[in-house]
């Protein structure tokens, strides 16, 4: 029985060893952004590794950067030197991210160049080493035009013999949409009598109930319909119910044997 539990228990923890040692966790995965033509668009991107046992070393680079777009890091990509188990290595980096673990509360004093972000699934908060996007936008870019940049950040990290295996990797998804520069949104009302749909509801002038108070469509005697009609000839027909009348008369004292 002490046998089985012991190959077990290797079974489950020499792979979570192995995937421990260098560890890359990073936040937000996806970014959406409007922008004018010429604009910069700024984007933080939190690095982390909360589940790693050395110091992971992440490179930060743009997967297909457009024609024309220019793109800043801070910090910028340069050479760090490590005392690795004695001896000395320089590595090219964006940042180095200890290892650490979430804490319940963000530190009073924290190290330099961590900040705290809270826990997407869970209770507390994540120590991460903010990376700086900056990206240039180009004067010459079509309003209405849209940008998908894929960013990747690598990392790395030393092992007894300095080597720096195995890499990982994680992704940014950055999605620009070119807008115009003078934005502006208002709504829009029927115009009463331009003979077009301006509110875009199917219902032109009159028809719409907007314009129902307006003069223009109010019913008038020479506005036509049975209204208009009555009021603009009542005389006439005044005239006409005055002889039906009196021919019904006529023909009723006929029918009795008078004379008129
Ligand atoms: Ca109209
Ligand atoms: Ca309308």
């Amino acid at each position: 029985m002490y046998k089985v539990v012991v190959i077990v228990m290797w079974i489950l923890l020499v792979p979570g060893i192995v995937q421990a040692a260098c560890s890359i966790g990073a936040n937000p995965l996806n970014v959406n952004a409007k922008a004018v033509p010429g604009q910069n668009v700024k984007i933080t991107w939190n690095l982390y590794n909360i589940h790693g046992d050395r110091i992971t070393h992440v490179v930060v680079g743009a997967v297909n950067l457009p024609d024309g777009w220019g793109v800043a890091y801070s910090p910028e990509l340069h050479d760090a030197a490590y005392n690795v188990s004695g001896v000395l290595h320089t590595v090219e980096e964006n940042v180095g991210l200890e290892p650490a673990g979430v804490v319940d509360a963000v530190p009073a004093n924290p190290p330099g160049g961590v900040d705290y972000v809270r826990h997407p699934q869970g209770d507390g908060y994540i120590p991460v080493r903010p990376v700086g996007i900056t990206l240039a936008i180009p004067d010459d870019v079509s309003i209405g035009d849209n940008y998908k940049i894929e960013f990747e950040a690598t990392g790395n990290c030393f092992t007894g013999a300095g080597a720096a295996v195995p890499g990982i990797a994680t992704k940014l998804n950055v999605n620009v949409d070119i807008v115009a520069e003078n934005f502006s949104e208002e709504a829009v009302s029927e115009v009463c009598g331009d003979g077009t749909d301006n509110d875009l509801d199917g219902l032109v002038d009159c028809e719409d109930a907007e314009c129902w108070d307006e003069d223009i469509c109010k019913v008038t005697p020479e506005g036509g319909g049975i209204t208009g009609f009555i009021a603009a000839n009542a005389p006439w027909i005044g005239l006409v119910v005055v002889l039906v009348v009196l021919l019904v008369c006529i023909g009723f004292v006929r029918k009795r044997g008078g004379r008129v």
